[in-house]
């Protein structure tokens, strides 16, 4: 009987966007983006047509509508995405703004955004404020009046492989109003910020971080995270050959160890953990990238394993401890420099998946794990040393309720309310410490960018050290040496 010893997380989930349901083409159809956008319906999509259109676009009051600018450019899977979109300038362009107003569920996509007045205003009221907006594969030029401006009145954007160019290098482009939601609403994925007279293709990516996650599976085909994936050097993919001899034939993402197979995204469907697991590592280095400057204007190259141990509903089993134990291992072997294992156990797992933890540390691989979700003492594995052992807080710095305490927690991140992608590019919401180990992951991903070589230890000391003490003074069992970024 298999039986479950671990679970991924508690979680709640929101709404998602539908199918489009008819297609409007400007100019076409349409003399103007705005009479497209009057004339659409909920699920549309607004197809604009190469050139310069010199208008400012408003949608009011509407749900789910696309705004998509007709592209030659293909998606490539090894190229960053911000570099792609930065050839999307001169193909489609909006010299104006779009403002989003008091709409939800609105994806703008394959646009340059030029002004005059914000690249893109964001707002609405306290009753309905502006929901699920997305920006993919967008480069969006601002001026005085900010890339994006965002209201108190908006909640969840993704700003996903896309640029937005800041007028001086002291610019945030950003420009929040006073009052504004959480900064949490605003995934960066796959995105950067230049400075004026700087072309983002002509940015170069420090030297790559590996992050493996060991999770349930990632959606690499989601634009926010398709840049962010670590690919096999030295494996030609689908040709039945283990090329560079690792043990494993086509691996070129990581490996599917509850599959047997090379591919998350074949065989057994996934479970959406992993996928937001990976959004809340790559939301962490994507807001690092918007506040790059003229001075340090490098972004910070982030690639992600995927290992999957979960099954599709999250869980693992006594039969699965000798696939944690080899994903830990092809993890180290194969050039991870973190970590994230956001699962925990409900018994005690054999001594040889404790091994390769410990095989892991040994090897100067930062092991980030998390104290889990069950309102108790921490669990096997939290409870490890060598885990770098994360509980969840509120937005308030509250330890949360569900978050487990002991003496082995060592830090604390945001964990309640914590919003990623799942699979298919969609925005959610989601509770647990699986959602607050990743953040402290991210952060390590930027220690290593700025000094390559740091060890595990070193980087644990480091991120210790600049934790702010929250929960009672000093080090205490709920959220450990305190709260991370
Ligand atoms: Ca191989
Ligand atoms: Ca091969
Ligand atoms: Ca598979
Ligand atoms: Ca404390």
């Amino acid at each position: 009987m298999r039986r479950a010893v671990g679970v991924a997380t508690i979680a709640v989930l929101l709404s998602g966007m539908t199918v489009g349901a008819a297609t409007l083409r400007v100019p076409d159809e349409f003399p103007t983006i705005q009479a497209a956008v009057n004339a659409a319906n909920a699920g549309d999509v607004i197809l604009v047509g190469p050139g310069v259109h010199e208008e400012t676009v408003t949608i009011r009051q509407r749900s789910e509508l696309t705004l998509r600018g007709v592209n030659t450019l293909p998606i490539l899977d090894k190229v960053p995405c911000w570099r792609l979109a930065s050839d999307v300038l001169g193909q489609v362009v909006i010299s104006g703004s779009v403002i989003i107003d008091a709409s939800e569920r609105i994806a703008i996509e394959w646009l340059t955004i030029t002004g005059p007045g914000p690249g893109i205003w964001v707002g609405g009221t306290a009753s309905r404020p502006a929901d699920s907006v997305e920006v993919r594969f967008c480069n969006v030029v601002c001026n005085e009046e900010g890339a994006l401006v965002l209201t108190e009145h908006y909640r969840r954007l993704s700003f996903a492989c896309s640029n937005a160019c800041l007028n001086t290098g002291s610019t945030d482009p950003w420009r929040t109003a006073a009052g504004a939601s959480e900064e949490i609403d605003v995934l960066v994925t796959c995105s950067v910020a230049y400075a004026r007279g700087v072309e983002p293709g002509e940015l170069e990516e420090s030297t790559p971080v590996v992050v493996a996650v060991v999770d349930s599976g990632i959606d690499r085909t989601i634009p926010g995270l398709s840049c962010h994936m670590w690919i096999n050097p030295g494996e030609i993919p689908g040709n039945g050959v283990d090329d560079e001899g690792n043990g494993y034939v086509d691996d070129v993402y990581g490996w599917d160890f509850e599959d047997e197979d090379a591919d998350s995204l074949s065989g057994s469907p996934l479970h959406w953990h992993g996928t937001f697991v990976a959004g809340v590592i790559a939301d962490v280095v994507g807001e690092a990238a918007i506040r790059l400057t003229p001075e340090d204007p490098t972004p910070t190259a982030l690639r992600l394993m995927d290992l999957r141990v979960l099954d599709r509903q999250g869980l693992y089993y006594t039969s699965d401890w000798e696939d944690l134990a080899r994903a830990i291992d092809y993890a180290v072997a194969n050039g991870a420099q973190v970590v994230n294992v956001s699962l925990y156990a409900t018994q005690e797992p054999p001594g040889f998946v404790r091994d390769a933890f410990l095989r892991a540390v040994a090897a100067g691989v930062l092991v980030v794990g998390v104290a889990g979700n069950s309102a108790d003492e921490l669990g096997p594995i939290a409870n490890w040393e060598e885990v770098l052992t994360v509980a969840a807080l509120t937005a308030e710095n509250e330890p949360a309720l569900f978050s487990n305490v002991g003496s082995q927690v060592d830090l604390a991140a945001l964990g309640v309310g914590v919003l990623s992608l799942i699979p298919g590019g969609v925005l959610h919401v989601a509770s647990g410490t699986s959602f607050a180990a990743p953040r402290v992951a991210g952060l390590a991903v930027l220690h290593l960018a700025q000094t390559p070589g740091l060890t595990g230890a070193a980087l644990e000391q480091l991120l210790k050290a600049e934790s702010l003490d929250v929960g009672d003074a000093g080090w205490d069992m709920e959220t450990g040496w305190g709260k991370l970024h």
